[in-house]
C-alpha cells in the first residue's frame, strides 16, 4: 500500500506521484496539498496521452489508466482542467491546451471583443490511483469573469485574462499562494487528499476502486502500435 514516510517526530509525510508535463500545475499542486503533509513529485518518463473527450473526469480517468498498471504502489494521480467561456458555449473547455498553444490569449480576448457576456469557469478534475486501480476521480469549478485585456505575469495559460469571483485581480496578478485560495486545481486537489486520509484511515480506500481492466491494456497496445507506424512512417 501507499507509503507513509515518517519525519521527525510525529510529522508523517504521504508520497503522491503526479504525472504531469506542465511545471506550473507541478508547483501548483505541491502549493496546494503541502499543509496537507502531502508531498506531491513528479513522476518522471510518464507520458500523459488525452483522450478526446467532452468530459475532464473521463480524460483523466482514461489519462491515469494508461499510468497506473506501471507505478507499482506509489499514489499517482493526474490532473485536467480547462477554461470553460459561457458566451462561446464552453469553449475552448477540454481543448485549453491546444487553444491556447494556438490562438492563445489574444485569441480568446478577440473571439469575446463585443462580448457583454464575459462570464468563464475553470474547472479541473484530479483522478487517483494505484496498483493498477483508479481509487477516486474529484473535481472542482471556479467561476470567475473574463478581461477586456491580459493583465499580470504570474502564472502560466490563460491567467493574465481570467478574475476568480470575490476579487478583482486576475490570476495572473496573483502569486501561487494567493491562487491557491481560489483555484479550480486547489480545490479539486484538496477533495481528492480529504478522500484519501479520511479512506485510508476507514479502510475504504478500494470500496470504488475502478481496476483497470485488459480493454485499457488493449488501448495502450493500440496506441503504442499507433506511435510505431507514425514513427515508422516519418
Ligand atoms: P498536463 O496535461 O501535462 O498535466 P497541460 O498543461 O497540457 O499539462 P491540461 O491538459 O489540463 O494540462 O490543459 C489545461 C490547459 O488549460 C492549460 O494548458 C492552460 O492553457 C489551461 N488552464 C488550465 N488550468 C489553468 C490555470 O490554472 N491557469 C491558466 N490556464 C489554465
Amino acid at each position: 500500500m501507499p507509503r507513509l514516510r515518517k519525519e521527525e517526530g510525529t510529522h508523517e509525510l504521504i508520497d503522491f506521484y503526479f504525472a504531469t508535463g506542465n511545471e506550473h500545475k507541478l508547483e501548483e499542486a505541491k502549493a496546494a496539498l503541502s499543509p496537507h503533509k502531502i508531498n506531491v513529485i513528479k513522476l518522471d518518463g510518464a507520458e500523459k496521452l488525452e483522450i478526446q473527450h467532452t468530459n475532464l473526469e473521463e480524460i483523466a480517468r482514461a489519462a491515469l489508466s494508461l499510468i497506473v498498471t506501471k507505478t507499482g504502489d506509489k499514489l499517482v494521480f493526474v490532473e485536467d482542467s480547462g477554461l470553460f467561456v459561457h458566451e462561446l458555449n464552453g469553449f475552448p473547455g477540454p481543448y485549453s491546451s491546444f487553444v491556447f498553444e494556438t490562438i492563445g490569449t489574444e485569441g480568446i480576448l478577440k473571439l469575446m471583443k463585443d462580448a457583454k457576456n464575459r462570464k468563464a469557469e475553470f474547472r479541473s478534475s484530479v483522478s487517483l490511483g494505484t496498483k493498477g486501480m483508479i481509487l477516486g476521480t474529484f473535481s472542482s469549478v471556479t467561476e470567475g469573469m473574463l478581461t477586456a485585456e491580459a493583465k499580470g505575469e504570474n502564472g502560466f495559460g490563460f491567467d493574465p485574462i481570467f478574475v476568480p469571483m470575490w476579487t478583482n485581480k486576475t490570476f495572473g496578478q496573483m502569486q501561487l499562494k494567493e491562487k491557491t485560495v481560489y483555484s479550480h486545481r486547489a480545490k479539486a486537489l484538496l477533495k481528492t487528499a480529504l478522500w484519501y486520509l479520511d479512506a485510508s484511515k476507514n479502510k475504504t480506500l478500494q470500496e470504488n476502486a475502478i481496476h483497470v481492466t485488459s480493454q485499457s491494456q488493449a488501448k495502450e497496445r493500440n496506441v503504442a502500435a499507433r506511435k510505431a507506424s507514425k514513427k515508422s512512417s516519418c
